[in-house]
């Protein structure tokens, strides 16, 4: 495996960066986690203009430009020669005093890492989630900005781990109003009437890639797709419910706090929706190998 870091490549055993960062340190820091598929980097440009709009919002100065590193995230991919593989790009404040001054810090890391990542069982595909929501609230956009992909993920494993101490692999986190945001490392659809809603970003959202691409689809499918405020009942009332992310894509869930939702099986919509963006990631992307 090649890990890029500034511009060079080092073994997994070798890509090291320094205790004295500041993502270390203060999980001080931006990243993004993108799809390959089929020797194809699925919507980069919006991972990476996101990647851009975190990283200003957080003053942290981009040590590359978005062409530079485009190009970068692209090369790394073709070195580990993988056609199918998982990105995570990180950008880390940099190496700083003790001290949480981000401008103490010398210069941003730049971390490409190309893998696999596998996030929930494969059964659950086919047969749904158990979700349940948890005591751990999404931060208010007040505080750390849900929109900004930070190193800062503290808020979101407090409710992970709520998740599997309640038997369960991805948890529904409420915001300070009670209402629905979204899950741990993923977005939240609901179907109701053959209508696609989901949590305006304003509720405490990461704006996701994949929600967006839903959206999208839900368009060209010929359904109605909205931006709507939620609450529990709306997800135990839904005709469907399904989880969206660039590592989960989209997954169904069947059982939302011990409610079955419908029959507790996939519903259709949620189906087509995956078979249209199974044939999106398949056909479209930048692509990684010259002749692809
Ligand atoms: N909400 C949150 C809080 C996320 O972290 C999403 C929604 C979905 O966004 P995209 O753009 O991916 O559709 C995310 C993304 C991981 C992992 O390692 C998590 C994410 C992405 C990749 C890997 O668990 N979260």
């Amino acid at each position: 495996m090649k890990i890029y870091i500034n511009g060079t490549f080092h073994t997994k055993e070798e890509a090291k960066i320094s205790v004295y960062d500041h993502g270390l340190l203060y999980g001080d820091g931006v990243f993004e986690g993108i799809r390959v598929y089929n020797g194809r980097v699925f919507k980069l440009d919006e991972h990476l203009k996101r990647l851009y709009e975190s990283a200003n919002s957080i003053m942290l100065a981009m040590p590359m430009t978005f062409d530079e590193l485009r190009h970068a995230t692209v090369l790394t991919v073709r070195e580990n020669n993988m056609r199918d593989a998982y990105i995570r790009l990180i950008i880390t404040r940099g190496i700083g005093s003790l001290g949480l001054n981000p401008f103490s810090c010398e210069k941003p890391q730049v971390i490409i890492i190309v893998d696999k990542i596998a996030l929930y069982p494969k059964e659950m595909y086919e047969h749904g989630m158990r979700i349940v929501t948890v005591p751990t609230q999404r931060n208010m956009a007040e505080a750390i900005p849900p929109q900004v992909k930070s190193l800062n993920y503290l808020n979101n494993i407090l409710a992970k781990i709520e998740a599997i101490n309640a038997g369960v692999e991805e948890a529904i986190m409420l915001n300070s109003y009670g209402l629905v945001a979204e899950c741990t490392g993923d977005n939240i659809f609901v179907v109701k009437n053959n209508v696609i809603m989901t949590p305006p970003s304003y509720m405490g959202v990461l704006e996701g890639i994949t929600r967006n691409t839903v959206m999208e689809l839900a368009g060209q499918l010929s359904y109605t797709a909205k931006q709507r405020i939620l609450t529990r009942h709306d997800l135990f009332s839904s005709d469907e419910c399904f989880l969206t992310g660039s590592a989960a894509e989209i997954v169904p869930v069947t059982h939302v706090d011990g409610r079955t939702i419908s029959d507790g099986t996939p519903g259709y919509v949620t189906k087509q929706l995956m078979i249209a963006f199974k044939k999106l990631t398949e056909t479209t992307g930048t692509p990684v190998f010259a002749a692809a």
